[in-house]
């Protein structure tokens, strides 16, 4: 949406004189300052880089995660349900929105990044491809996968890069209210027949660990995580906020009445953290190469529902041709 405004013209000489030692410097000290970078502005291509990489996942991450939830809205357990979720998932679909357009003012045109997204060139988040088995799952989404991108999104309103900062304060207040649902509907089932109680817990037992693994590998694993860091993209590590997550969410739980499918949780009385057993990195790193349990679903789905939209697109983009050729007529008179 803003890139017909950036100035893109740096390639060849240009770029390589601009990142130049000097203007490392001055850009870093504008960082450490605390002032936004905005689209106009000059900014390494590393930067640049990174930030396409990880908006443009996270729009995907947004509207893949439409479809495990997306799953249950035909089969809401009543009309309350029904509206909440359909509202819900209507949500994240706008937050893909928002995020788009943000690495949009990068110069990278959405349907470029669509286009990767269904070629399986680019990553979205590895939680959406576990299935959804019961309406349970719905809350335990809400209660632990929103609860965990609450945890990792909050930060990045405070991202120096200034269109994706005030893209999640929007997204982050949606989140919450997302988070508030789920932990509503497992108090639900967590209170009502012994049925649901063992649905919630079943729920519980198989989200657990994926909602662990969205804060991505360990400290000593991440390869961008420090240059993120220094750039103030990222401001937590991995690690930090995964921690953080695992110490609000699991007295939630227990509040429940349920258990945590980990025998080596505990509360480490000195420091206050719960300990956790090791994560199964290997389940992990299949998933990002493409083999988990729905990654082959989701990506069919998503190559169908554009196939589909192709004529919604084409007839967008012919009024918005009609409309403007309208107003330079309009204008020429
Ligand atoms: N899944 O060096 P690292 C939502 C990749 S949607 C897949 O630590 P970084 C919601 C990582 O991209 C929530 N890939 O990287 C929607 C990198 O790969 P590349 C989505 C992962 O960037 C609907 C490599 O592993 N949230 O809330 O410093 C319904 C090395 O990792 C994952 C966001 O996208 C993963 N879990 O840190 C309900 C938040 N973890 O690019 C809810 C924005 C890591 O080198 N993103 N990888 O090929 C971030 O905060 C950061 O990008 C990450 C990773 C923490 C995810």
């Amino acid at each position: 949406m803003y890139t017909q405004g950036l100035d893109q013209r740096a390639p060849e000489g240009a770029a390589k004189a601009a990142d130049d030692a000097a203007a490392l410097v001055a850009f870093q000290a504008r960082i450490d300052a605390e002032e936004k970078i905005e689209p106009n502005d000059w900014m390494p291509q590393g930067y640049r880089r990174t930030l396409v990489r990880q908006i443009s996942q996270h729009a995907h991450s947004e509207i893949v995660g439409m479809l495990p939830e997306g799953n249950w809205i035909t089969r809401a357990p009543s009309l309350r349900r029904k509206m909440i979720l359909l509202a819900k998932v209507q949500d994240e679909g706008g937050h893909g929105l928002y995020l788009y357009s943000a690495a949009e003012t990068l110069g990278v045109p959405r349907a470029e990044m669509v286009e990767q997204l269904l070629a399986g060139k680019a990553k979205y988040s590895s939680i959406f491809n576990y299935p959804t088995l019961t309406w349970a799952d719905i809350g335990a989404i809400g209660w632990l996968v929103d609860g965990a991108a609450i945890m990792n999104q909050v930060p990045l309103c405070r991202c120096s890069y200034g269109p994706y900062a005030r893209a999640m304060i929007r997204i982050c207040r949606e989140e919450s209210f997302h988070q508030r649902q789920g932990y509503e509907l497992m108090l639900k089932l967590a209170q009502g027949t012994s049925g649901q109680k063992r649905m919630a817990q079943d729920a519980l037992n198989r989200w657990w660990w994926p909602s662990l693994m969205m804060f991505g590998p360990s400290d000593k694993e991440s390869i961008h995580s420090s240059q993120n860091m220094a750039w103030k993209i990222k401001r937590v590590s991995n690690d930090d906020l995964r921690q953080k997550f695992i110490d609000v969410t699991v007295p939630q739980g227990h509040f429940l009445g349920l258990t945590f499918p980990d025998p080596e949780l505990r509360l480490d009385e000195a420091s206050g953290h719960w300990l956790h057993g090791p994560i199964d990195w290997t389940e992990f790193n299949r998933i990002l190469a493409g083999d988990g349990p729905c990654n082959r679903e989701r990506m069919a789905a998503r190559r169908k529902a554009h196939a589909d939209g192709a004529w919604v697109r084409e007839a967008a983009a012919a009024h918005a041709a009609k409309r403007a050729n309208r107003q330079r007529a309009k204008a020429a008179e």
